[in-house]
């Protein structure tokens, strides 16, 4: 019998899904982890009922959290995930040959054990001998982490409630500034520009206390709070424009969305949203 799997986002709109079955459901130490299949989206996951992925969306959310950053970065050998559970955020790095070393560090291994099972359509890359994976706090990582050790770090965690929570605050990204080298690189989901604009306005102007390039960018990912969805490059000197062209013309070759139009289209921001971040 189907049903209707709902999120209802920042109080004022419901996304809804139809589903076939209920696959997978454990409360984990952290969060409700669930996976149903769906009629138009395949397998979704949802964490305390937000959505947080699914088969027919994700190459929209992964590609643009990875790819813009991964082919402007001058380096990206060694490269830091926070949080990316699903498997997706690291399939997109690894795909890179130049990548030697991935650390995701995610919080809650109920997440990585259930996709393993579940979402093997979108984490195809947990046998690749250059992940290492940590089952532990991400921000207790990079407080501990050298200084210099990482090309780039990619935030791929959920929204700013629960155990996410600390992971927007300035304290963490000076410690992410503090790891990365001079010509580092980071990227992070920065919510719904439209739904959650204090959200993402405030993420623009904490990340300016600490580093001095920041590069919103805009894009969408259907399962999201109505679509219109945001990211966030921020590095010290790396104009995210400047592309290394031998990494975008095999990611051309191989990813659903992004290419060269799409990632400069995407640094491109509409008149409202580069008025409330003063650019
Ligand atoms: N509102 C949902 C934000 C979730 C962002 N992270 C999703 C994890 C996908 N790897």
């Amino acid at each position: 019998m189907a049903f209707w799997v709902d999120e209802t986002f920042e109080g004022v709109c419901r996304v809804s899904v139809e589903a076939e079955e209920q696959l997978y459901s454990k409360q984990s130490e952290f969060q409700l982890v669930e996976i149903f299949q769906t009629k138009g989206f395949g397998r979704v996951l949802t964490i305390d009922g937000m959505f947080m992925t699914s088969e027919r969306d994700e190459h929209f959310y992964h590609e643009m959290l990875v790819q813009p950053p991964l082919n402007c970065a001058p380096s990206i050998e060694r490269v830091l995930v926070i949080g990316g559970g699903d498997g997706g955020t690291v399939r997109e790095v690894l795909s890179h040959k130049e990548v030697e070393k991935v650390v995701m560090v995610e919080i809650d291994g109920v997440v990585v054990d259930a996709s393993k099972k579940y979402l093997s359509s979108i984490g195809r890359a947990w046998e690749d001998p250059r992940l290492e994976l940590r089952i532990a706090d991400g921000i207790e990582y990079v407080k501990n982490a050298p200084s210099g050790s990482f090309d780039v770090v990619l935030l791929d965690h959920s929204d700013p409630v629960g155990p996410a929570e600390g992971l927007f605050n300035i304290a963490f990204y000076k410690d992410c500034r503090r790891v990365l080298t001079e010509k580092g690189v980071l990227a992070m989901q920065s919510e719904s520009p439209l739904l959650q604009r204090d959200t993402f306005l405030e993420i623009k102007s904490t990340l300016s206390d600490v580093f001095d390039v920041i590069h919103p960018y805009f894009s969408f990912v259907p399962l999201y709070g109505l679509g219109g969805w945001s990211f966030t490059f921020a590095s010290n000197q790396v104009d995210p424009l400047v592309l290394v062209d031998r990494r975008v013309a095999f990611q051309e070759e191989r990813c659903k969305h992004y290419n060269r139009d799409i990632h400069r289209g995407t640094f491109a921001l509409p008149n409202d949203l580069k008025r409330g971040l003063k650019i």
